[in-house]
């Protein structure tokens, strides 16, 4: 409330630019006799910057009427009718007639006046006087500004009425009815997020392996989730090198050439525009491609036929390793009554896992196979092994 005319520090334009960037809005009221005596120029642009709104006030009464109308608003009550008008002592007259929406949920009638006392009476759309005693009825008692809030009132035509309860003579009124729906919250995006990021096979795995990349990601809006996966490691020199572009897929396959040390990142958005530059949700995964490939931890070998056999009967030994390799090399070697009971060499590092061995002498047996993976060194029994027996008849 002002005459508007800044003569006095601070300055004000300061303090409605920090209003304006926070969205707080400024309501100007211009007090004085007459509107030239007021800088309403200034007024109305301090309350248009910040979206206010400016009233010309001239008097006490019409300066509260303004104050109860802007203090509706300010809490979100929005005023649908007013009614100003005079009433005398002992006498009930009509202020207005005004409809209520089936929407509204909230009504609120307020009754205000200069002097002593008047009385708000309201009458429903039955034309039957609310009781302000009533349950559920908000009564503000008798005093100025008196007011009554009705929650989910009836809807249709309602009536206020005002009567002159203790006044000299004629006493002024100003009915405000006003009606509240809470507003509709826009929904706000809920950014989505990552559940995991795994590979298959797990990691260490030897060059040339297929690994298949599967992120896993949620998003509260329940909007489709876009993907990206990212490298870095020593195929890409050390830098961040985007592998697979935005989609709506979420798995991604690599097949790394190059042994070493690697980052795999994820990135998720819900967002489809390729311009979004709002915030993404990444994970990151470490993955090694081994030199040589992974160390079998664990061989068996194991003959197709028990023992024990007759002489010149074919036998299959078949080796397998742990974990499974398609690069693996495998060395088969014998000991007993056919090899002067010394060990030999009898198949030589090849990928073939079984080797068929048909004895001509019989005695006992012993089966060696070795595995290792290829690019390994081949001198010397490198690898993993396991040894079987056999008796033959
Ligand atoms: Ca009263
Ligand atoms: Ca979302």
């Amino acid at each position: 409330m002002s005459d508007g005319h800044h003569n006095t520090a601070p300055d004000p334009d300061a303090y409605v630019t920090e209003c304006k960037n926070k969205g707080i809005p400024i309501f100007t009221v211009g007090f004085a006799k007459t509107e030239s005596e007021v800088d309403e120029a200034r007024l109305r642009e301090i309350a248009s910057n910040t979206d206010g709104e400016y009233h010309f006030v001239k008097d006490i009464f019409d300066l509260q009427n303004t104050f109860l109308k802007l203090q509706h608003k300010a809490s979100g009550w929005e005023a649908i009718a007013t009614y100003i008008g005079d009433v005398n002592q002992g006498e009930t007259v009509t202020a207005g007639s005004f409809n209520v929406d089936p929407s509204v949920t909230n009504l609120r009638v307020t009754l205000n006046w200069p002097g002593s006392n008047l009385d708000l009476i309201l009458f429903d759309p039955n034309g039957r006087q609310v009781d302000f005693n009533d349950p559920g009825i908000i009564y503000s008692g008798d005093a100025k500004p008196e007011f009554v809030i009705i929650k989910d009132p009836q809807p249709g035509t309602w009536t206020a009425k005002v009567y002159g309860k203790t006044i000299g003579s004629s006493e002024k009124y100003y009915v405000l009815v006003a009606n509240y729906e809470p507003p509709i919250q826009p929904k706000k995006n809920q950014p989505p997020e990552v559940t995991s990021l795994l590979p298959a096979p797990p990691s260490p795995q030897p060059p040339a392996t297929v690994i298949r990349w599967t992120a896993t990601a949620s998003d509260p809006d329940g909007d489709t989730i876009y993907y990206r996966f990212d490298l870095k490691g020593p195929s890409t020199g050390g830098a961040w090198k985007m592998m697979r572009d935005w989609s709506t897929s979420n798995t991604w396959e690599w097949a790394p050439t190059r042994p070493g040390d690697y980052d795999i990142d994820v990135w998720i958005s819900d967002n489809s525009d390729p311009a979004y530059e709002g915030p993404t949700i990444g994970s990151r995964c470490y993955y090694t491609i081994s030199e040589t490939g992974q160390p079998h931890k664990m061989v068996t070998l194991t003959p197709n036929l028990p023992s024990p056999q007759s002489t010149n009967t074919k036998i299959s030994w078949t080796a397998t390793a742990e974990p499974s390799s398609d690069t693996a090399l495998y060395k088969f070697s014998l000991k007993g009554p056919s090899t002067g009971y010394i060990w030999r060499t009898m198949r030589n590092w090849d990928t073939g896992k079984t080797w068929e061995w048909t004895p001509t002498r019989s005695g006992d047996y012993e089966i060696d196979v070795w595995v290792r993976e290829s690019g390994m060194s081949a001198s010397g029994e490198e690898g993993t092994g396991a040894r079987g027996y056999f008796t033959i008849i």
